[in-house]
């Protein structure tokens, strides 16, 4: 059988992962971000693309190309979570079921980080977990995919 891809954006700076605020983000570097979640996909039978952009245009272009690539899509979209209407049409457009992950938990920060314009399209939402969000992510949208979660 044919593995579930799961496509995996992460957005703008969250390639300073490690290097700059650990007391927000952790002290984990971006690549072994990548690592964890290629390794939780592995353990779950799914194959994550990876993807890191700085770009709201790039992004854009990213989830229009997943269209008929992927099978869902798991989304940190960083500061343009509370910005981009333009992400979130993007991911109605292509319709893919779609995760939102926050490392931190944006409800517990800055008022301006409360507006979540992208959990619009998203089905679900893991906020504050860290990494971990990531796996939980992934669990979700291997059952949905696997018709256990409705
Ligand atoms: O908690 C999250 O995952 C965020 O998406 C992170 C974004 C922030 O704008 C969101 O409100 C919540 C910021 C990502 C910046 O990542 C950095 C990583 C290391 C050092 C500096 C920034």
């Amino acid at each position: 059988m044919n593995k579930k891809k799961i496509l995996v954006i992460n957005g703008p700076n969250l390639n300073l992962l490690g290097l700059r605020e650990p007391s927000i983000y952790g002290r984990k570097t971006y690549t072994e971000l990548e690592d964890y979640v290629n390794q939780c996909a592995h353990a779950l039978g799914l194959d994550a693309v990876l993807f890191q952009s700085n770009h709201e245009g790039v992004i854009v272009d990213r989830i229009q190309a997943a269209l008929g690539e992927v099978d869902g899509i798991v989304i940190n979209p960083a500061a343009y979570t509370h910005t981009s209407i333009a992400i979130l049409d993007a991911l109605k457009a292509v319709g893919l079921p779609a995760v939102e992950v926050h490392l931190s938990d944006p409800e517990q920060r800055e008022p301006f980080r409360r507006v979540s314009y992208t959990a619009l399209a998203c089905e679900r939402r893991f906020v504050g977990c860290g990494f971990e969000g990531y796996r939980l992510a992934l669990e979700y949208l291997n059952e949905r995919l696997s018709g256990r979660k409705a």
